[in-house]
């Protein structure tokens, strides 16, 4: 069971991470070689998601990179289009710091029947975006309004109400390309007052901001953009 694992990395300290691929931008016939970056690279998983994905290719791009990664693929979906059963499980994303129902129960509802009938592992997870310098496409999609960075105790709230209401995972997001990151504070007050393992993303361009993550407290990073622009990243 994949979440078991990420319950047993973060009990033994060992940390995770994510390479985030949106099959907006992913050419197929460049899949080999990138593939192999992220074999060569220290990711633990891959996800597969975007806020705005266009094309049909998901299926696709799962079975292909399966061919070649024995990395763990979870789904990471903006919306219930991007349900596809090849991966081995789906972050059920609730977007708990906003206020729109369509993203905090109304996309649930129109995937469940399709859930249901898949064999992917469903790990809920309490989605919480955090202001980060500029508008981003998760706040333009979900038109929520992420919660101020300098919010510290409305972010631990947030989360705490995530954990009560059942979810595994709480993730914080600052957005694709965000201009900042989660702020260090906040990832080490959460982390401290939740039982559930902590995923932390967006606007993380280097292994240092990596590892001041995985320091303040951080389960598990997610890599989206970095990698994007640079598939030597990791070896850099
Ligand atoms: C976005 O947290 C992920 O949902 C990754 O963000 O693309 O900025 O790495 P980046």
């Amino acid at each position: 069971m994949l979440y078991n694992e990420i319950v047993a990395a973060k009990k033994s300290g060992r940390k995770l991470l994510a390479i985030l691929l949106d099959p907006d931008k992913i050419e197929l016939d460049a899949l080999n070689k990138l593939t192999e970056k992220i074999n060569q690279s220290p990711a633990t998983h891959i996800l597969i998601g975007g806020s705005l994905v266009e094309t049909d290719i998901i299926a696709d791009l799962i079975a292909r990179l399966k061919q070649n990664s024995s990395l763990p693929i979870l789904l990471f979906p903006g919306n219930p289009s991007q349900i596809s059963d090849k991966a081995d499980g789906i972050l059920f994303l609730s977007l708990i710091s906003g206020r729109n129902p369509d993203y905090l129960i109304g996309h649930q509802v129109k995937a469940a029947p399709l859930l249901k009938k898949s064999q992917l592992e469903i790990i809920s997870t309490g989605y919480i975006l955090i202001e980060s310098g500029g508008e981003t496409a998760v706040s333009t999609v979900s038109q929520t309004t992420p919660l101020n960075r300098n919010n510290y105790e409305l972010t631990l709230a947030t989360a705490q109400a995530g954990e009560m209401l059942g979810n595994k995972l709480i993730y914080l997001e600052a957005g694709s390309g965000a201009q900042l990151s989660v702020p260090l504070e906040t990832i080490q007050l959460v982390s401290q007052n939740i039982g559930i393992p902590l995923i932390v993303g967006g606007g993380i361009r280097n292994t240092e901001g990596i590892q001041n993550a995985y320091d303040s407290g951080a389960d598990m990073v997610v890599i989206g953009t970095a990698f994007e622009n640079d598939s030597n990243f990791f070896n850099s």
